[in-house]
């Protein structure tokens, strides 16, 4: 029977949710295998590895947007690099160790992340910094707002969850450059957990509040990280702003390259990442969504998140992998 052009596009996507699973779990066993080892480099290495193997299996004409750098400054999954065998033109946002000082660490929350999209609807952002805030479902639309004070969305929050102020925590990243911030959120009376690094996990955890306890992300972190987590937020369901921070005429220059027109632009959720968008990410270390790889004798489990957010479906994977098939060998060539 013939299929649409539609329906062709909409089931390779859900073919493609769980190759993607299997694409952040290659990265996050890798990575796993130098958890504690002090080497970020060598983390991000193996996991860079790792992904580039996987994600060259699979049936897409895929193109890197959100990598792991410009092509001069990063020799794998850089900017502009194409992958996969042949397939729907793609568009590929990923970072195969988010929080490699986590990582290098053993400290809770890093992952192997990956968001595809229809060609040209995920934001080309450069590496800058961007200003993030962001919520869980349930709150009506326009509820935060990056322009309001960090004091007036906290109340807004309360407002719409029917509690106080006090009983609404807060994610920041732990950084100097959050001291306003942070003591503006502790003056209004509500909790912060302040977090090392990992931006992209700090935003998922809005998403379920009553696993996590977080209710609300604030602060300043990387760019690509938030086009990742925006992906992910549209998936899950919530809200997000970010807002490049361009604060030398080099940044500006760099992202005007990029086709960022407006740099004071506050970017909706869905303006970082548009149209039908996949979404998987493998917990490295422990969590408190995802599980961080387990090594068991002879083999080894991985939990996964996969999404997409056409249809809002949210699949948690528990897989147990034999550890004498590809991902031994992903690590030793
Ligand atoms: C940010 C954040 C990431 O690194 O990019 C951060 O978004 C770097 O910020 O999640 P600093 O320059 O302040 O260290 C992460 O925390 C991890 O990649």
């Amino acid at each position: 029977m013939a299929i649409s052009s539609k329906q062709q596009v909409g089931h390779l996507d859900r073919m493609l949710t769980m190759e993607m699973a299997r694409v952040v779990e290659a990265a996050a066993v890798a990575a796993a295998r130098e958890r504690g080892q002090g080497d970020e480099k060598k983390a991000d290495q193996v996991a860079v590895d790792a992904m580039r193997n996987e994600l060259n299996n699979l049936p897409i004409s895929g193109r890197i947007v959100i990598g792991e750098g410009e092509r001069d400054e990063a020799p794998m999954l850089y900017i502009g690099e194409e992958v996969g065998y042949g397939g729907p033109e793609v568009d590929i946002a990923l970072d195969p160790l988010e929080g490699t000082t986590i990582c290098a660490k053993n400290q809770p929350n890093s992952l192997a992340v990956i968001a595809i999209a229809e060609r040209g609807k995920l934001l080309y952002a450069p590496d800058v910094y961007m200003d993030k805030i962001a919520i869980g479902p349930g709150y009506p639309i326009g509820t935060v707002n990056i322009d309001a004070t960090p004091t007036e969305n906290l109340n807004a929050v309360a407002r719409v969850k029917g509690c106080k102020v006090s009983e609404i925590s807060t994610c920041v990243m732990d950084r100097s450059r959050h001291a306003k911030l942070i003591e503006e959120i502790r003056a209004a009376g509500a909790a912060i957990r302040l977090i090392g690094d990992g931006d992209v996990a700090g935003i998922i955890h809005t998403t379920d509040p009553e696993e996590t306890g977080i209710d609300l992300y604030m602060g300043i972190g990387g760019a690509p990280e938030g086009v990742l987590a925006a992906a992910a937020l549209r998936c899950m369901g919530g809200q997000m702003q970010g807002r490049l921070i361009l604060d030398t005429p080099e940044k500006a220059q760099r992202a005007a390259k990029m086709g960022v027109s407006d740099p004071e632009k506050a970017y909706t959720m869905e303006e970082m990442a548009q149209g039908d968008v996949l979404f998987a990410a493998t917990g490295v270390t422990d969590g408190n969504m995802l599980r961080g790889v387990q090594f068991h004798h002879g083999h080894i489990t991985t939990h996964t998140v996969a999404m997409r957010s056409s249809t809002g479906t949210v699949r948690w994977i528990d897989a147990r992998h034999e550890d004498h098939g590809k991902f031994h060998q992903d690590v030793s060539s």
